[in-house]
């Protein structure tokens, strides 16, 4: 089978019942699987709570274990939620501007050129890790070199290897960011820190954990999902030349294209809520307190409003995706994410002619009834100069 092959595990229950259950530590959660239905659920913030007591609880794999910092504004609801992201959305805006691309273009140039150069390389730590990191640096404003720790960390802030969770890991993140506080207080700067130590929200100054919720939230949200983006992109141009030759010959799909790549991988699976009170999703009951999920990845593939689901299909023409989210909390590292895949995709179309999977190592997420392939953990490629 194709490496790049992305199938639906949802399929039977979505068309069937509509959700599915996942007992995830003891804390079981009703994932919602149709697109209808999620859309619905992510637009109910006042049924389906981000906010709420237990800090780390909408996620899933649950994160009450290894976080007490709120991540703001992802875990705060509306009408709060909306004075954060305010504050923050022009910020997330800046890779719109052709300063912050230009750089962005360099760090992609290094990474293609390195990968040309070698011939031969793991896409995961090598060349994806690497360009995430970098990529980081224009988006928080700090210099290029603070990547090479990130880099260090691996690819996930909050898993190793064979823990799913892991609290020392965690916690590697947790002091940095407070490190990282503390020097912009005594050296204040044109970095993201600087800039949220120095904003009000709603007529009061950011305190030091507001400004490390933002944080947290922008180094952890923005990790996985673009590395599993960016590798999962090589290994689909990998086993399809003739998609990479179409965007050669009629880059004006440039943006469907990546529209549709991301809708078919769907890099985040699913984000939770908690109910605020009994109430009912697909005729089954919800109780209050309990949790619910929005299945990203299961709604991009529903058949009653995407035609042939499974396949790509880089020249799209309708495509509601839900893989940014949707509603109030839609992803605010979306503009950052879709300039990266840009700037990628043009470089591999200018630069390379050919890439070959030599190895692949899956990675599956275990959601007890479904098993789902996210990404890779390891994929050796060779890299072809055009
Ligand atoms: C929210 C996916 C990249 C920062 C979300 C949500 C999704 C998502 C599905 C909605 C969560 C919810 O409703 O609870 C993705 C995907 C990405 C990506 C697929 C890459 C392809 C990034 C990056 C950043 C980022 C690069 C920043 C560095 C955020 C933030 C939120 C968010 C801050 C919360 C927004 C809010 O609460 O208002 N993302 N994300 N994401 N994402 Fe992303
Ligand atoms: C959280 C999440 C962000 C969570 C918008 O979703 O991404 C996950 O990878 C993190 O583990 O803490 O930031």
């Amino acid at each position: 089978m194709e490496k790049s092959k992305f199938t639906d595990p949802f399929k039977q229950a979505r068309e069937g019942k509509g959700y599915g259950e996942m007992n995830d530590q003891n804390d079981p959660v009703t994932m919602i699987l149709g697109h209808k239905d999620v859309r619905k659920c992510a637009h109910n913030w006042k049924t389906f709570q981000s906010g709420g007591e237990e800090v780390g609880r909408i996620v899933v794999p649950s994160e009450v274990h290894i976080r007490e910092t709120r991540q703001i504004p992802f875990e705060v609801d509306p009408p709060e939620h909306k004075d954060y992201r305010d504050l923050l959305n022009p910020w997330f805006k800046r890779p719109l501007e052709s300063d912050y691309q230009a750089k962005l273009t360099d760090i992609i140039n290094q990474v293609v050129n390195e990968a040309l150069e070698k011939g031969s390389l793991e896409v995961v730590e090598e060349f994806s890790l690497k360009l995430q990191s970098r990529a980081l640096t224009l988006l928080l404003n700090i210099p290029f070199e603070e990547s090479e720790r990130w880099i260090s960390w691996g690819t996930h802030v909050f898993r190793s290897e064979d823990t799913a969770l892991d609290a020392d890991k965690a916690n590697i993140l947790y002091d940095y960011i407070d490190r990282e506080i503390d020097k912009a207080i005594a050296n204040p700067g044109d970095d993201l820190y600087s800039v949220l130590l120095a904003s009000e929200v709603n007529g009061k100054k950011m305190t030091k954990e507001e400004v490390k919720g933002v944080l947290v939230l922008t180094f952890a949200g923005g990790r996985d999902t673009v590395i599993n983006a960016v590798t999962n992109s090589i290994a689909y141009f990998a086993d399809h030349p003739e998609s990479l030759q179409r965007l050669r010959d009629e880059p004006e799909i440039m943006n469907t294209a990546i529209e549709e790549l991301i809708r078919y991988f769907s890099p985040l699976t699913q984000m939770g809520r908690v109910a605020t009170e009994d109430t009912q999703v697909c005729e089954h009951a919800i109780k209050a307190q309990s949790r619910i999920s929005m299945c990203w990845a299961s709604a991009n593939r529903d058949e009653r409003v995407f035609e042939n689901a499974n396949e790509v299909i880089l020249d799209r023409k309708v495509n509601p995706h839900v893989a940014f989210g949707f509603g109030t909390h839609n992803c605010l590292g979306a503009t950052h994410a879709r300039q990266i895949m840009k700037i990628l995709l043009s470089t591999l179309t200018e630069k390379v002619g050919s890439m070959k999977i030599l190895e692949a190592k899956e990675n599956i997420e275990d959601l007890d009834e479904f098993k789902r392939k996210v990404g890779f953990d390891s994929l050796h490629v060779t890299f072809n100069k055009l």
